[in-house]
């Protein structure tokens, strides 16, 4: 029999390739490339006046130059709006190369094409550039104040300004016996690939033919952009996507005007042309994210259960919105994460400032949402003198309360916000128990003893995880045996080829071993969305595990009439069709994908093995009028809605009572994505995130000075945790509640990890110190001057 495979810890068949140096990057493609580099602003905010590039002409090696002047058709025009809203009334995206005026350090002015990127980057040097300076907006108050706009035409620097709502929450507010206000900041940061953003492209003028390679979660989108900026068709674009070390949102975004200028540079020189982003250009041309400050009044009953809960944020986006209003809004929609607040209300305003532009960051809006509403359920709790954990408990949506309606809320998909499945008083206990909540306090009290401060932190969240609008999958017997399958979306490191082999296992029926996965090639699956949104396990393996069970139908079909049997009486294992109760009558796959084929071997009866090439009979196809010739199946899944994710993480910390360093004693994770594919993997994600989480917690933030200069833009300043001060372990306990959306049950994963981490670290350390934690990340001089500032109170 096969052995199932779903749910199995089976180690991730990608690792060995990618650990041992054999992967595959952008930066590995087409050698012989040209290189390009780019000219990008040194001023946060001001009008170009004028551009030189004469010195750059005649240096050696160089083969072109670029400027907004050299742009031309839909290339001119800004880049696309990725996902507009009607309530985004000033959206504004930047031109692929700043036409005039700039509106952050880092924003693109010109590239030059050299024989290297050396060549490249003195030739950079040389371009010269007439600035007129503006005042820089740089930080929420900066852009809420509005003394000088980052936009001319764009009044106050509002980009959007959003309200949702539900109930009347100001006069529950108003009528509860308990009300609280209260103020909180988190600040930005971003996601740091080990790869940066990297593109090769080469023109075929025979084939009149553009290949793109490119490090992204979209090849798909990458492939429509190339295509509709260029002025070619879609059919004559291929993207293909190699290894990528790593994306985290940032390339999900999507083109960047460098995924615009290789292709064009490569065309218009007849020679390919790479451009391979170094770390500096990272910080300050990429994308960031988190900056929010946020404003909760909040009403609530004895039992700390809220009656009515308001909600104001400011949310920083940068200089542009190419991805509109998807950030706030996800922060604004899932801020009620498991709890039922009878009333709601929800505003925020989008601001523009001269920075880097805001995309979403692993967990997008998430992190931000959950920590507002944490850290109001520990300000309930703290009022009321309350267990933190039971005031949560109080506020609970029930498992009878599924499928649970948050008002009429609607979710970032623009469709209602429900969440289909879950048990969260469960999710509680596991918790609960996994990090020995009711111990505790015995715990403080011997740590007190010995001269210790230790903190304990708990922080629950919910996820809309695996958004539409559809996948594909398609699933290829070969005449070997082997199955191929191939899925649109892209993977950058999640471990797609692992568990998207371990569902086709199943169902097909093959041995997991046999079945090789593609994924981000356009020339195999033209039609996909991306990885972003812990949608590959809900969307792709919706799809693979559809498209598999068609090529098992078919196999089905085909072996019935090879073995002269009931399809009723066949099963599939390891490979083979089986007469159910007659094992020697049989025949493999690999035989059934030559017979499915009318151009097909003879098939020999007595060996039940293809041995010899032979066309078939003209007047016979090899199943039925209707069946397309090869054994495969391929299917798109669309969900109705999205499923929702849970879990709780509960964190120990100590404080050092003289430096205020921040130790972290355990870490504890419980989690539910629904069906498990493959707990291993899933715990590697959680893991990968907490680790993230940490960074964003405790280290990482963009120091932007006045004149929008980041002045931490490089791994000298920039503070990310080593594995020294990731916790050694990380304790994670599962919970599987399928979701009765899709075929198997799933739901995400891939963000989960870092979702509630700045929320649970300001629980513990607010526990251990006795104060009130408001700002995020927190740094040991931070918590030293706090500790200064309460000592005086
Ligand atoms: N999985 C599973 N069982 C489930 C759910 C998921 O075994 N019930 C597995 C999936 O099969 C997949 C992995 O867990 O192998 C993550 O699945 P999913 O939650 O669908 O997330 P995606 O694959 O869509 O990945 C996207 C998500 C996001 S949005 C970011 S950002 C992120 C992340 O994943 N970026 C990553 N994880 C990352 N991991 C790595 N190594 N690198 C990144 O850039």
């Amino acid at each position: 029999m096969t052995t199932k495979m779903m749910g199995e810890r089976v180690p991730r068949v990608e690792d060995d390739r990618l650990v041992t140096g054999n992967g595959r990057y952008s930066d590995d493609l087409v050698p012989g490339a040209l290189e390009m580099a780019v000219l990008r602003s040194p001023h946060a905010h001001a009008q170009i006046v004028s551009i030189d590039v004469e010195a750059v002409l005649d240096l050696h090696g160089v083969h072109a130059v670029y400027t907004y002047e050299d742009l031309t058709g839909a290339l001119a025009e800004p880049l696309p709006l990725l996902i507009p809203h009607p309530t985004l009334t000033h959206g504004r995206t930047q031109y692929t190369l700043a036409k005039d005026e700039v509106n952050y350090v880092g924003e693109a002015i010109a590239v030059v094409v050299a024989d290297n990127r050396y060549i490249a980057e003195d030739a950079v040097d040389r371009i010269e550039v007439e600035y007129k300076l503006l005042t820089p907006v740089v930080g929420i108050p900066a852009a809420r104040a509005a003394r000088d706009l980052v936009h001319a035409d764009v009044p106050a620097n509002k980009a959007a300004t959003m309200h949702q709502s539900f109930g009347d929450a100001d006069a529950a507010i108003d009528a509860a016996p308990h009300r609280l206000s209260l103020d909180f900041t988190i600040e930005r940061s971003a996601s740091m690939p080990l790869e940066g953003r990297g593109t090769v492209a080469r023109w075929d003028e025979d084939l009149n033919r553009m290949s793109v390679w490119t490090s992204t979660q979209t090849s798909t989108g990458v492939r429509a952009a190339v295509a509709s900026k260029l002025g070619l068709d879609l059919g004559q674009v291929d993207v293909v996507t190699p290894d990528v070390g790593g994306g985290f949102g940032v390339k999900i975004m999507h083109p960047w005007p460098e995924e615009l200028l290789v292709p064009m540079a490569a065309k218009a020189l007849r020679h390919p042309v790479k451009f391979i982003e170094d770390r500096r250009e990272h910080f300050i041309s990429a994308a960031h994210e988190r900056g929010q400050e946020q404003h909760i009044e909040v009403g609530f009953d004895d039992e700390g259960r809220m009656q009515g809960l308001s909600v104001y944020f400011w949310h920083d986006n940068g200089a542009y919105t190419p991805y509109g209003l998807i950030v706030p809004i996800i922060t604004s929609t899932q801020l009620l994460g498991p709890y039922k607040p009878p009333n709601y209300s929800v505003t925020f305003e989008s601001l523009y400032t001269n920075t880097v532009i805001v995309t979403p960051y692993r967990g997008a809006g998430r992190p931000q949402g959950v920590y507002a509403m944490e850290r109001t359920m520990d300000a309930i709790a703290a009022h009321l003198g309350k267990d933190r954990v039971a005031v949560r408990e109080a506020n609970f949506i029930q498992p009878e309360d599924f499928p649970y309606a948050q008002g009429d809320l609607l979710f970032q998909d623009g469709r209602p916000l429900i969440y289909d499945s879950g048990d969260y008083p469960e999710l509680m206990n596991k918790a609960k128990a996994l990090i020995d909540w009711e111990d505790f306090e015995a715990y403080r009290e011997e740590a007190r003893a010995a001269g210790r401060k230790v903190g304990i932190g708990i922080a629950c969240y919910v996820e809309g995880t695996g958004v539409g609008p559809y996948e594909g999958g398609h699933v290829h017997v070969e005449t070997t045996g082997k199955v191929k399958v191939s899925t649109g979306l892209t993977s950058q490191g999640q471990g797609h080829q692992t568990a998207f082999a371990q569902i086709v296992a199943d169902e097909l029926g093959v041995p997991f071993e046999s079945v090789e996965v593609v994924t981000g090639d356009t020339r195999r699956s033209p039609y996909s969305v991306g990885t972003f949104a812990s949608r590959a396990a809900v969307m792709s393996g919706s799809a693979i595990a559809l498209a598999a069970r068609n090529a098992r139908e078919k196999a089905l079909r085909i072996a019935a009439e090879a073995l002269e049997a009931d399809v009723d009486d066949l099963e599939i294992a390891d490979g083979i069709v089986r007469v159910k109760g007659a094992p020697q009558s049989q025949i493999e796959l690999g035989t059934l994908a030559v017979l499915s084929n009318p151009l097909r071997y003879a098939f020999d009866e007595a060996s039940s093995a293809a041995t010899q090439f032979a066309v078939g009979d003209p007047n016979k196809p090899p199943v039925d009028e209707d069946d397309e010739p090869g054994l495969e199946g391929k299917d798109y899944y669309s969900p109705m809605r999205c499923t929702f994710a849970s879990g709780i993480h509960a964190v120990i910390v100590e404080t050092d009572p003289e430096t205020a360093e921040i130790k972290i004693l355990r870490y504890a994770v419980v989690h539910d994505c629904g069906t498990l594919i493959n707990p291993k993997i899933v715990e590697g994600q959680i893991h990968g995130g907490v680790a993230q989480g940490v960074g964003g917690a405790l280290y990482e933030r963009m120091a932007y000075d006045e004149y929008g200069q980041l002045q931490n833009a490089s791994f000298m300043d920039f503070l990310m945790p080593y594995v020294t001060e990731v916790p050694d372990e990380i304790e994670v306990d599962h919970q599987e509640t399928p979701s009765p959306l899709n075929p198997l049950g799933l739901k995400g994963a891939g963000e989960a990890g870092v979702i509630p981490t700045s929320a649970v670290f300001a629980s513990a350390i607010e526990d251990a110190e006795g104060f009130p934690i408001t700002a995020m990340p927190i740094s040991p001089s931070e918590l030293y001057a706090l500790r200064l500032e309460h000592e005086h109170d």
